[in-house]
């Protein structure tokens, strides 16, 4: 026979466990997805980005190197380099993972305004750096928010209004985080 006071225990226990569970609710993270089509044979030619810079392992990426500033100079970007979604609505709280599903590397960099990335080649007609992404990679604030092929970044801590994200390499790539 249970005593009253184990069956008490027992009911404060469960209380105070239900009592953390609604106090502590974990925020289940939301998925950005950044998304490429770059060809490996003509990015990974030694006079374009490099061995191995192009990793694309999705079928039917075809998106040629000089393709790629060809489009972006005339302002006519090539819209398989894209975050999905465009825009996410979370609560407060609600940590945002940026994954790189692309072939190339990528930056999720929260910007003031969009603008420019620091590849003057791939940014549009009259379109200048933002200050976000001044200096590249050789600058730390901007080299933290790269994400290379198949690594994510994880951004918290943001304040409830509006927040605005962009690649620092292919600036067309842009979305925004509604935070209520
Ligand atoms: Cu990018």
């Amino acid at each position: 026979m249970t005593s009253p006071f184990v069956k008490l225990g027992f009911a404060v226990a469960c209380f105070l466990f239900v009592g953390m569970m609604d106090h502590d609710k974990p925020s289940v993270p939301a998925q950005v997805v950044a998304l490429d089509e770059c060809d490996p044979a003509t990015f990974n030619a030694a006079n374009a980005a490099g061995p191995g810079f192009c990793k694309n392992v999705a079928l039917g990426a075809s998106t040629q190197f000089s393709t790629l500033f060809t489009e972006a100079q005339g302002g006519n970007p090539d819209r398989k380099w894209d975050f999905e979604p465009d825009t996410l609505t979370v609560d407060e709280g609600t940590p945002i993972i940026a994954v790189d599903q692309g072939g190339e590397p990528h930056t999720f960099t929260e910007v003031a305004q969009f603008g420019g990335g620091f590849i003057g080649g791939l940014n549009g007609p009259n379109e200048t750096t933002v200050p976000e992404c001044a200096g590249g990679f050789s600058r730390v604030e901007v080299a933290r928010t790269r994400i290379l092929q198949g690594s994510q970044r994880q951004v918290t801590g943001l304040s409830k209004g509006e927040h605005l994200f962009q690649c620092c390499i292919h600036p067309w790539m842009r979305m925004k985080v509604e935070v209520k």
